[in-house]
C-alpha cells in the first residue's frame, strides 16, 4: 500500500482512499450538463483569508465508490458522478489541495530545509537540483523529475538566471519557497533485489523555511507540523556568521561579509525543542529524526583548510553507492573545524539533542560571487562541492540509495 502524505498540510492517507476533483470539461459529458464550480470551504479554509471569494470556486470533490476505484485502478481517469467525465485529479482529503498526477504512485519522503537568512538555501536548492539531474544523477543512474506545474516553473526560471545568466537568487523576493509552494520532485532509483531488477520511485518534498521569519501562531504550528512529518532536515549553517570565522578569514577580496542573523545555535535549538513537543524525542530525550548539518560556502574557507582536506573535492560515488568511510572523513573534517571556531559549542548541543546527526561541508557556487557584482554567480558559473552529500545521506540512511562501507568507520 502507499502511503502519500499531503506535501501542503502533510497529513497521511493511503493513495487508494484520496478523493478526485472534477475538471468541469465541457467534453465527453454523459447525458446531464458538465459540472460547474462549487465553493471548496475546505481549500479555502486552509488557504486562509487571502484567497480572493472567486477562486474559492472550484471543481466538484468527490470520492469514488468502492467498485469505481476497484474498477479503474490506481493513475486511471475515475468517472465524476456528477457528468460522467472521467478525471486523474487527486486531491488531499484534509486540506483539498490538488496533487501533482504523478505525486500518489510511490511513497514520499519529507526533507526539511532549514537555515538562517542568507545561508545559502536557495542557491543550494537550485545547484543541488542540477547536480541531481547531472553528474550526481549520472553516478547513481538516478533521474529527478519536478513534479507540478509550480515546481517546474521555478526550477526552469531559477536554472536560467543561476546557469545562463550567471545571476543569484534574488534575496530581495519573499520568502523564496513558501509554505504553499513547496518543491516537489520524483527521484527514480535503480533496484537491484533478489527478485530481479526495477526502478524505486520517491517523492521528494523540499521546503526552506527559516522559522524567524513566520509571523503568528499559526504559521508556527504549520512550521512544527512540516518539521515533525520530515524523514530528515537539512539544517545550513553559514560559517561566515560565526565571528570566531569571520576573524580568522584573511582580508579577501570577495563581496563583503554578510550581516549578521540568527546564529545557528539557536536555530539547532529551536528544532530539537519544537520536535521534542512533537514527540520526536526518542532515547535518552534526544531528537530521532536524523539531521544533516552542512556548513556552507566552503570556498570561502579555503585558507583555513589542509590542501588535502575532503572539503575541497566532490565525493567520487563509487559505483553507483554512497560511500560511508568518505561521508566520516567528511563529518570528522568539519567537525575538527567547528571546534576550532567556537570551541565546539554548536557540535555539543546538536549531539546533545539529536541522535542521528552527521555534519557536511559544501559550496554550491565553489567560488565566492566576484567583488564588484555580489549578486552574480563567479564568472565561470557554479562549480559546486559536496551538494549532495546532506541529501544522499538521509537517504540512504532510509534504504533509498545503497552504501559502500569497508567497515573502517563503524562504531563512530
Ligand atoms: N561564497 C559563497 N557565497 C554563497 C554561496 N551560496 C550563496 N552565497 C551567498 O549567500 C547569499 C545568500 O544566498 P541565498 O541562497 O539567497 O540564501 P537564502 O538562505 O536562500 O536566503 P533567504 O532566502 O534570504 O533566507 C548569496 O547572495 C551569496 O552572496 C556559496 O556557495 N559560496
Ligand atoms: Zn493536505
Ligand atoms: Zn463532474
Amino acid at each position: 500500500m502507499t502511503t502519500v502524505i499531503c506535501p501542503y498540510c502533510f497529513a497521511r492517507s493511503s493513495a487508494a482512499k484520496l478523493p478526485y476533483r472534477c475538471l468541469m470539461s465541457p467534453t465527453g459529458v454523459r447525458g446531464g450538463t458538465p459540472c460547474g464550480p462549487e465553493r471548496d470551504d475546505v481549500w479555502a479554509g486552509f488557504m486562509g483569508p487571502g484567497v480572493p471569494p472567486g477562486a474559492r470556486m472550484r471543481g466538484p470533490v468527490f470520492i469514488p465508490d468502492r467498485r469505481a476505484r476497484w474498477r479503474f485502478g490506481a493513475g486511471s481517469s475515475v468517472p465524476c458522478p456528477g457528468c460522467g467525465v472521467g478525471t486523474t485529479t487527486r486531491v488531499c482529503g484534509t486540506c483539498h489541495s490538488d496533487l501533482p498526477s504523478d505525486y500518489c504512485d510511490q511513497d514520499s519522503r519529507i526533507i526539511a530545509l532549514v537555515g538562517a537568512k542568507a545561508s545559502g538555501k536557495s542557491t543550494y536548492a537550485a545547484v543541488l537540483v542540477n547536480e541531481l539531474n547531472h553528474r550526481v544523477g549520472q553516478a547513481y543512474h538516478a533521474s529527478l523529475a519536478a513534479m507540478g506545474q509550480s515546481t517546474q516553473q521555478r526550477d526552469r526560471e531559477m536554472a536560467e538566471d543561476l546557469y545562463e545568466r550567471l545571476r543569484l537568487p534574488d534575496a530581495t523576493r519573499p520568502a523564496a519557497l513558501g509554505f504553499n509552494d513547496p518543491l516537489l520532485y520524483r527521484l527514480s532509483v535503480p533496484r537491484r533485489g533478489r527478485f530481479g531488477s526495477g526502478t524505486r520511485h520517491t517523492a521528494l518534498v523540499f521546503f526552506d523555511a527559516a522559522g524567524e521569519d513566520l509571523a503568528g501562531a499559526e504559521a508556527m504550528d504549520r512550521y512544527t507540523r512540516y518539521l515533525s512529518a520530515a524523514d530528515g532536515i537539512v539544517l545550513l549553517v553559514d560559517p561566515l556568521q560565526l565571528g570566531s570565522v569571520r576573524d580568522r578569514l584573511p582580508v579577501h577580496d570577495g563581496p563583503p561579509l554578510p550581516v549578521v542573523e540568527t546564529p545557528p545555535q539557536q536555530i539547532a535549538a529551536d528544532l530539537a525543542r519544537r520536535l521534542r513537543a512533537h514527540g520526536k524525542g526518542g532515547s535518552r530525550g534526544r531528537v530521532s529524526t536524523p539531521i544533516a548539518v552542512a556548513v556552507t560556502k566552503t570556498d570561502m574557507l579555503k585558507p583555513l583548510l589542509d590542501p588535502h582536506s575532503p572539503l575541497l573535492r566532490n565525493a567520487a560515488h563509487p559505483d553507483g553507492k554512497f560511500d560511508e568511510d568518505d561521508r566520516l572523513a567528511a563529518h570528522e573534517e568539519v567537525r575538527a573545524l567547528m571546534a576550532e571556531w567556537d570551541s565546539g559549542a554548536l557540535v555539543r548541543q546538536l549531539e546533545l539533542d539529536f541522535a542521528e546527526l552527521s555534519l557536511f561541508g559544501l559550496s554550491a557556487l565553489g567560488a565566492p560571487p566576484p567583488a564588484d557584482s555580489p549578486a552574480d554567480a563567479p564568472k565561470s558559473g557554479p562549480q559546486p562541492i559536496r551538494v549532495e552529500d546532506p541529501l544522499l545521506w538521509l537517504l540512504a540512511r532510509r534504504g533509498v540509495l545503497p552504501v559502500r562501507t569497508t567497515g573502517k568507520g563503524r562504531g563512530e
